[in-house]
């Protein structure tokens, strides 16, 4: 009997107006149109959970949270989902990732907290294949357009966390270069797709 091949969880963090959210999209739309059902995506915050509701609230500015207490929301907001992500994985279906817990370690060092301290909530959730790291410079972001309504979405917050985020990269992140077209960016991401190996199992985070 041979086991089936596992799906691959493939993470795309980066800056707001990176396009990274566009760019998770078409990964999945075109793997789920070369194969109906073999991707899916998800984003964090993931608003639909108990915790992604108090996010939700938070950014909407409808409540506060002490800064701990809002790291550790985002953090089990992805715990939320770990064993989703754990099963689909295990059925062969990929998982593509609208930011992780790099977006977590990295808004929560921006801000200051303590860096021993927010590195460990997110210790044991599946480790990703690959982070695709989008970068893209202060021009063309800006070209983009304005930042939104939302808490966080201010240029100097954007600036520390673009800082912060550089920090962790780790040998299994890849850096994709998102001044380039929608097109253009669409197929790089999808050749470094095509380079994961699958062939090892699934991991959980040591570290983040
Ligand atoms: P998005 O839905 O991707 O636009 O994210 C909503 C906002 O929340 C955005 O300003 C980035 C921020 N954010 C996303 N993930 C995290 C996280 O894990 N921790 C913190 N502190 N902020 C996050
Ligand atoms: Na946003
Ligand atoms: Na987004």
């Amino acid at each position: 009997m041979t086991s089936q091949r596992r799906g691959v969880l493939i993470v795309f963090e980066g800056l707001d107006r990176s396009g990274k959210s566009t760019q998770a999209k078409r990964l999945a739309d075109f793997l789920n149109s070369q194969n109906e059902g073999s991707a899916v995506l998800q984003a964090f915050p993931e608003r639909s959970e108990p915790f992604g509701q108090v996010i939700d609230r938070y950014l909407r500015r409808e409540i506060d949270l002490s800064e701990r207490a809002l790291h550790l929301a985002f953090s089990a907001n992805r715990w939320e989902k770990e064993q989703m992500i754990r099963d689909k994985i295990e059925q062969g279906i990929d998982v593509i990732c609208d930011r992780y817990c790099y977006s977590g370690v990295a808004y929560s060092l921006a801000k200051g907290l303590d860096e021993n301290w927010v590195r460990q909530s997110d210790i044991g959730l599946p480790r990703p294949d690959v982070v695709l790291f989008f970068e893209v410079s202060p021009e063309v972001a800006r070209q983009r357009g304005g930042f939104g309504e939302e808490r966080l979405e201010t240029e100097t917050i954007q600036q520390k966390v673009a800082k912060k985020m550089e920090e962790l990269r780790a040998d299994n992140w890849k850096s994709v270069n998102a001044d380039g077209s929608y097109d253009d960016v669409e197929l790089a991401v999808r050749k470094i797709y095509s380079e994961i190996d699958r062939t090892a199992p699934l991991t959980s985070l040591e570290k983040v």
